[in-house]
């Protein structure tokens, strides 16, 4: 009998190939895991720290989502969370959930997630009525995923596992489903869809979906942030999320270089195909820092609505994890201040800074009414798999 390939081994294949596809569709991909790898081992970073990887992937339907959630349940990862960017500072007109696995040996193994948005056509601040069936249509008419892609899906899903030949096979295929396609463009299509949002013409202005970037985790952003621009990568203004400071690092911080323009080609309405380029897929890193309990949220929240959230940040945080345990604010395995659980979520505000810094232009929502009714339980209904709450999961993983 052939050696069996375990769910987590999987997740692990299918992170390591779509890193190889990634770096070899954006070079400087690879100059940012070359210089948080080399942070991570300045700082004697775990080989799991150094390996691990977010990726951001855009659907268009609840359909679509649902063929994700399949496919990605047989990598061991659920959906966890929602988070709606529409009501960012600077909106976008996507709802998200992060595809993850949830728990503790499953994430010692290979935490891989993508976080992974669903446009939001229903959204009428966005979408007219008659923009909103023309885009549906579009998408209703597309495959993203091969049938027999997502039929192999459940079965392994089903099964644990898969023996070597056939976890190969389903890897490469699950890892071509997100390759960026050569595919010529509708010009007068995707330009209509830009005015209203980058990120609508980025998914619905294109018959295929692709990974819009790869993320490695580094122990110290601030000092990877700048070694990049010391290469003379231009990196996003900001490092999102909470500050630098000499307490405990909370939570998510992330920065991003800016999406590099890459050669793609049109159709025009007269049927000329020529060259042209888009600017949408880019560099992202993360440090990850403390998951923190809902009273530590609160004052996370608290902190980052000051105008300087540095300034005041010891204000809201005690300086030591002793502190912070002591007051509830974050979780810890067997409650041992030594030992921090990882915070393996996303932020909603960095979310959208982290979408914003990429797109050229802002999205204006209309002053239309919004009578769409997304939620993370219409949305678990609609792909037919239950959305976890975060916050449980943390619980959970605290006392186990
Ligand atoms: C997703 C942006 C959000 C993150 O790390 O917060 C994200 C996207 O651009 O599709 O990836
Ligand atoms: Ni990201």
């Amino acid at each position: 009998m052939s050696r069996r390939i375990e769910t987590w081994q999987l997740r692990a294949k299918f992170a390591a190939a779509l890193s190889h596809l990634y770096g070899a569709e954006v070079p400087a991909y690879n100059t940012l895991v070359e210089v948080s790898a080399e942070v991570n081992r300045e700082l004697g970073a775990s080989e799991r720290v150094t390996a691990e990887r977010h990726g951001a992937i855009r659907v268009g339907s609840a359909r679509e989502l649902a063929d994700v959630a399949d496919l990605f349940a047989a990598f061991g990862m659920s959906p966890v969370g929602f988070y709606d960017l529409r009501d960012a500072a600077s909106p976008v007109p996507v709802v998200s959930t992060a595809f993850r696995p949830i728990d503790t040996e499953e994430l010692g193994h290979n935490p891989f997630r993508v976080f992974t948005s669903m446009l939001a056509t229903a959204d009428a601040r966005f979408f007219s009525p008659d923009l909103c069936g023309r885009v549906e249509r579009f998408i209703a008419g597309r495959q993203l995923f091969d049938p027999a892609l997502i039929a192999e899906a459940r079965r392994i899903a089903a099964d644990g596992g898969a023996d070597v030949a056939r976890a190969e096979q389903f890897v490469a295929c699950a890892v071509s489903a997100f390759a960026l396609s050569t595919e010529p463009i509708d010009r007068g299509w995707h330009e209509e869809l830009t005015k209203v949002s980058a990120v609508a013409a980025d998914i619905a202005g294109v018959r295929t979906t692709h990974i819009n970037h790869l993320t490695p985790r580094v122990l110290d952003i601030d000092e990877l942030y700048r070694r990049m621009t010391a290469r003379g990568i231009t990196m996003i203004d900001a490092i999102q999320g909470p500050p630098a400071w000499h307490g405990p690092d909370v939570l998510l911080r992330q920065t991003s270089f800016r999406a590099l323009a890459e050669p793609r080609r049109f159709r025009d309405a007269d049927g000329t195909v020529s060259d042209g380029t888009l600017r949408v897929r880019f560099g992202e890193v993360e440090s990850r820092g403390v998951a923190l309990t809902a009273k530590g949220r609160e004052r996370y929240d608290a902190a980052m609505a000051a105008s300087d959230p540095a300034a005041v940040w010891a204000d809201h945080f005690p300086a030591t994890h002793e502190g912070m345990a002591a007051a509830g604010l974050a979780y810890y395995h067997g409650g041992d201040p030594s030992k921090p659980v990882v915070y393996e979520d996303f932020l909603p505000a960095s979310a959208a800074g982290i979408f914003r810094s990429n797109l050229d232009t802002d999205t204006e929502a209309a002053e239309a009414t919004d009578n769409s009714d997304y939620s993370l339980g219409w949305l678990a209904g609609q792909i037919g798999h239950h959305i976890h709450d975060p916050y449980e999961l943390y619980e959970k993983v605290a006392s186990s």
